[in-house]
């Protein structure tokens, strides 16, 4: 199977328009993959906080010199800011926040207690939650596919249990929310192939997956949903050859 951006080389839909609108050089190259998920949370941040950027669509699996120069991980999201690279896309979100203090809303909160109390959740979204749902989709047997199921069930409740709502903290839309909301928009892969339903995670986790999927800068960062789709193909049948698949499979954290 090849690499998603063989089978589709640019976004489409909502996002195809953001990337036409942020074409014009400026100080931050956003170097992305219209189709990953991690990409999509550093360009979430970048729309709700109206930073100037430049998009460039790069294909990260031909690993080119000029990428591996920007991130040695040879993975998006990466950018050049005044000419100097940084990359990992929940870095790169609080990056922005630091590097454009003007730039509002703040997608940390201000009080100490509380920002700390999001790192938590991101932390957990990162490492417990991501690594599940692609566990899930790459899980083949029947047997596999059920305890995978459940759980994610059991990781997505516990985060609900925190859901104050609409938001994760309330009114106030942050990195906690940023940091799940691609999967979101993504789990109709999971309802389609696993028999995931949001409905059966719990009414919480459904109303909160329904003010984040239609959250503006969330939209206007989605791709058509056929497209991705074939993206997630590969994973379906556990072919997918990214270095996370690589090593989910190999019982590694995703890098
Ligand atoms: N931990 C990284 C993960 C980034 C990542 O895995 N990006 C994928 C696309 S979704 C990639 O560049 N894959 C290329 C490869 O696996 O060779 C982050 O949060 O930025």
């Amino acid at each position: 199977m090849p690499p998603p951006t063989d089978l589709f080389p640019h976004a489409t839909g909502a996002a195809l328009k953001t990337v036409e609108a942020h074409q014009e050089p400026q100080d931050l190259v956003f170097y992305s993959g219209w189709f990953c998920p991690f990409v999509q949370r550093s360009w979430i941040a970048l729309e709700e906080k109206g930073i100037p950027y430049q998009y460039k669509e790069v294909n990260p699996y031909k690993k080119e010199k000029h990428f591996l120069d920007i991130n040695p991980k040879g993975l998006v999201p990466a950018v050049e800011y005044q000419g100097k690279a940084l990359y990992e896309s929940l870095v790169l979100c609080e990056f922005f926040e630091d590097a454009y203090p003007t730039h509002k809303p703040s997608m940390l909160p201000e009080d100490a207690y509380t920002k700390a109390y999001a790192r938590i959740w991101i932390d957990y979204v990162g490492k417990t939650f991501v690594p599940g749902f692609m566990r899930l989709l790459m899980a083949q047997e029947t047997e596999k596919q059920d305890a995978a199921l459940a759980e994610l069930y059991e990781v997505l409740r516990r985060f609900s249990a925190q859901i104050k709502g609409p938001f994760f903290l309330g009114e106030h839309f942050s990195l906690v929310d940023i940091a799940i909301a691609p999967w979101i928009t993504r789990d109709v892969i999971a309802a389609e192939h696993r028999g995931y339903s949001r409905e059966d995670v719990g009414a919480e986790w459904k109303q909160y997956a329904e003010h984040v999927e239609t959250r503006e800068s969330v939209l206007r960062t989605k791709s058509n949903q056929d497209k991705y789709a074939q993206v997630y193909a590969p994973y379906l049948k556990d072919e997918a050859q990214s270095e996370a698949a690589k090593a989910l499979r190999a019982g590694r954290a995703i890098p």
